[in-house]
């Protein structure tokens, strides 16, 4: 008889711990923030959780989703695909929308199974094309894309270095790789004429001499690189330390502080795509504001990850419910107020407009360059 009760009540014991998580559960919406957490990218990956932090909290301020609160669920992809698979299986199963991940690679990898669960997920940074192209309802991004940005970079070139020698490098990834063949297309498309040398390097860098030594006997005026800060700043103080003069360019995974300092003096000159100055809109002023007073300088997707967020949370909100599906049919029908202006998706889940413009390495610090003026070659001889 006694040890009936003990498991009786040991199974009601069992159903009030479960009742009461439902009933915690009901009262919170939980966002997943996915990045890279840990690594060479940490900084980047704080940048995004910072972000996603200050809307959260405001948000929460203001009463949360109808009343109930949203808390933030982290998750370290540590940059790698098969840690991000590792993160979605998690996530899939407690968040009702993730803001990531910040990697292409990564997103790619982790895609479906948001998919599939119906979660949606918003990227503030991944640009490979494919991240919408695959036609997912749940999938937005809410920065510009590889094919915009290898296009500009092109155009730039084509423009400012009339009858230019190209080389053109990636990192294998399929960020860098798919980014630097945009560049390739777009250049050879508008020249008429092809690469002097296309190539790529290991992640490790351990190939970036063989690599340099190759694109010097090519003749290169322009090295056009597809890849990420560390290894675009081992790149280009390579070939100044092998006297290569040749202009250096690439996209935002080389707009980064990091960048700056980890490429020294040998960075001078480089040019990447990005956006116009972020801090300058004046749609941006309060948040803008808001997180530099909480976590100091935005990184280059600071206000990105914020942006994703209030999608996110507006999507929520407009929807009235958390149902997946339902926020996601109700983001492609809605614009959302964000410190990047009124944002509406096209039917893939993109912004609609490209928003890249040129940046410069000027004195250790990127500066946007006029389109209309023609920007100087890098400084000549070896500098790093
Ligand atoms: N777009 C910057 C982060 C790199 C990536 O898309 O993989």
């Amino acid at each position: 008889m006694r040890k009936r009760t003990r498991i009786l009540l040991g199974a009601l014991g069992a159903l009030a711990l479960l009742l009461g998580l439902l009933a915690c559960a009901d009262k919170q919406v939980v966002l997943g923030v996915a990045a890279p957490l840990s690594g060479e990218q940490a900084k980047s990956g704080q940048d995004v959780v910072n972000g996603v932090q200050l809307a959260v909290d405001e948000w929460n301020a203001r009463g949360g989703i109808k009343g109930k609160k949203i808390v933030l669920l982290t998750g370290d992809d540590k940059g790698d695909p098969d840690q991000a698979l590792l993160v979605a299986r998690n996530f899939t199963k407690k968040a009702k929308a993730v803001i990531g991940h910040y990697n292409s690679p990564c997103t790619l990898a982790a895609i479906e199974l948001y998919s599939k669960d119906k979660v949606p997920m918003i990227t503030p940074s991944s640009t490979n094309p494919d991240v919408t192209d695959r036609g997912y309802l749940t999938v937005f991004r809410v920065c510009g894309r590889d094919d915009q940005q290898g296009r500009s970079a092109a155009t730039f070139v084509v423009d400012h270095f009339p009858g230019a020698k190209v080389a053109v490098i990636h990192d294998k990834s399929s960020y860098g790789q798919d980014l630097a063949n945009e560049f390739l297309k777009n250049f050879e498309f508008l020249t008429k004429t092809q690469s002097a040398f296309y190539g790529s390097i290991e992640r490790t860098g351990v190939d970036i001499p063989s690599v340099v030594e190759k694109v010097k006997e090519s003749g290169a005026t322009v090295v056009y690189f597809g890849g990420l800060w560390p290894q675009g700043a081992d790149l280009v103080k390579e070939m100044r330390q092998k006297g290569l003069t040749a202009t250096f360019v690439s996209g935002d995974g080389c707009y980064d502080p990091q960048f700056l300092k980890a490429a020294g003096a040998a960075g001078e000159g480089t040019l990447v795509t990005f956006i116009p100055d972020q801090e300058k809109l004046p749609t941006a002023k309060a948040a803008v504001a808001a997180y530099k007073a909480k976590y100091g300088n935005l990184g280059p997707y600071s206000l990105y990850a914020y942006t994703a967020a209030v999608v996110a949370l507006t999507g929520m909100e407009k929807a009235g419910t958390t149902d997946g599906v339902e926020v996601a049919r109700t983001l492609h029908k809605i614009e959302v107020e964000t410190p990047f202006g009124r944002l509406k998706f096209d039917e893939k889940g993109d912004p609609q407009q490209s928003p890249y413009v040129m940046w410069k390495v000027e004195g250790g610090k990127y500066v946007e360059v006029p389109m209309d003026a023609p920007p100087a070659q890098a400084p000549a001889g070896p500098t790093g």
